[in-house]
């Protein structure tokens, strides 16, 4: 009987520890994943013919870490990225690292930090879940399960705007 237990972590099927929590890490509690790494919300966009995708997660240290690579095995080339305004253009470009200072969650978000996925080997449907690699300056090295969503889906955390008051600001008087 407990046979059956054993086969999922053979096959390589899922994170030993995450097996019981994983279905909370959907929602807005996190998984501690080792002893220092805590994640939340760990999702990537659904890809078709268009082989191109980013996956996106909040991270949280408890000691000052380096996220330096993603590595899986469904794509060609995974890289870590970033956006930033280019004569005014959003523009995504590729960093060396993402700075996880201890004690503070950092959000890989659209618009933002993110994980590209470049030459998908197969498409990606929404409902199922990838393992991607992460790897860290430090040597650690973590397998996440992302769950892949919709490509017009948009996490809450999103709609906050704090657009309104920073115009208002700008505007010195009459
Ligand atoms: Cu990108």
């Amino acid at each position: 009987m407990n046979k059956l237990a054993i086969i999922p972590l053979l096959l390589g099927l899922g994170w030993p520890v995450l097996a019981d929590e994983q279905h909370h890490a959907e929602h807005h509690s996190s998984t501690q994943i080792s002893q220092s790494i805590e994640f939340r919300h760990a999702w990537v966009r659904a890809a078709g013919e268009q082989q191109i995708t980013a996956a996106f997660v909040q991270l949280r240290s408890a000691e000052d870490k380096q996220l330096v690579a993603v590595h899986s095995d469904l794509a060609e080339f995974n890289e870590v990225h970033t956006h930033s305004m280019v004569d005014g253009m959003m523009q995504m470009r590729e960093i060396s690292h993402i700075d996880l200072p201890a004690n503070q969650w950092v959000n890989l978000q659209p618009g933002g930090l993110h994980l590209m996925l470049i030459n998908l080997q197969r498409e990606l449907t929404p409902g199922e879940e990838i393992p991607l690699q992460l790897l860290f300056a430090d040597g650690e090295q973590l397998s996440l399960p992302f769950q892949v969503m919709e490509r017009t889906y948009l996490p809450e955390a999103e709609h906050h705007s704090e657009h309104d008051t920073e115009m208002h600001h700008g505007h010195h008087g009459h």
